[in-house]
């Protein structure tokens, strides 16, 4: 599985991040949370970042030599360090542990978003800790997971610990389908979708979304409006990977290929 890794940077941590990292980063560091995706072209319609919060998260080191890090799980930076993005092949350097609910409230900037003055790390409970970065980028318009976890961070938000107005967001549509332009609720109702706890109902609804939107969608927002979604998912990729806002990144599918992994 080759993925697309969006570099986030953080702007301002939440309190507990900011107190487990105390002063162990050097100065001037930049942190990325960085989401793996497999569509960059949706990228404009960031609402959020989720981090699943009883995750463990260690903030590595990247080999940029530009004291670049990101916040990603061990397991995917010890991938990373097989593809020459980390200071050595095969060497990890963790500067420290955080679980994923001391990152809860993060800010970050979320390159291409809609939301310019950055994003929240927000809670994602079906969120796998085995899968990419086991950091996601949240497209609620497009993805159903998205959208159905956005609802519930909605509906309770004191439940979550997190506050309103870091979910109370309009939902803009990013790419026309035959299913309408909002390819994401669509599914969410037609298929009777209830919350984010319907593993098998959106297991098909992303099934469904994916092969709508690949074959069939249309961007209507961004410079490359007009475009199909199959032609705007290599652009975009290659606009953020060459103004360095992304980098490629593979996952051996179901093959362990460290010894301790
Ligand atoms: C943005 C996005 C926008 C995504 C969309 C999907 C969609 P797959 O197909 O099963 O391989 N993802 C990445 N890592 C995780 C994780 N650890 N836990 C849960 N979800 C994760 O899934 C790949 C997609 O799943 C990735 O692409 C990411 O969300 C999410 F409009 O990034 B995607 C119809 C889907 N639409």
């Amino acid at each position: 599985q080759e993925y697309t890794c969006i570099k986030l940077e953080t702007l301002e941590w939440a309190d507990r991040a900011k107190e487990v990292i105390g002063d162990k980063l050097p100065a001037g560091a930049k942190v990325f949370f960085i989401p793996a995706t497999l569509r960059p072209e949706t990228m404009y319609g960031q609402l959020c970042c989720f981090v699943g919060t009883k995750v463990r998260y260690g903030i590595f080191e990247l080999g940029s030599g530009k004291n670049e890090y990101v916040a990603a799980t061990p397991r995917a930076a010890r991938n990373m360090s097989y593809q020459n993005l980390s200071p050595a092949w095969g060497v990890t350097n963790q500067i420290v542990e955080l679980l994923g609910s001391d990152l809860i409230g993060t800010l970050v900037n979320a390159p291409l978003s809609t939301e310019v003055n950055g994003i929240r790390i927000l809670p994602m409970e079906s969120l796998k800790d085995s899968m990419g970065t086991a950091v996601v980028a949240c497209v609620p318009s497009d993805s159903p997971d998205d959208y159905a976890t956005i609802l519930e961070l909605q509906k309770k938000p004191e439940y979550f610990g997190i506050q309103k107005e870091w979910v109370d967001k309009e939902i803009l549509p990013i790419i026309s389908t035959p299913k309408g332009d909002l390819i994401a609720k669509t599914l969410y109702e037609e298929l009777g979708i209830n919350s984010p706890k319907d593993a098998k109902q959106l297991a098909e609804a992303k099934e469904i979304a994916y092969k709508l939107g690949f074959y069939q969608g249309t961007m209507i927002y961004g410079p490359f409006a007009g475009k199909s979604v199959a032609d705007a998912r290599d652009l975009v990729g290659k606009q953020l990977i060459d103004e360095d806002l992304a980098f490629r990144y593979a996952e051996p599918d179901g093959l362990v290929i460290s010894r301790s992994g």
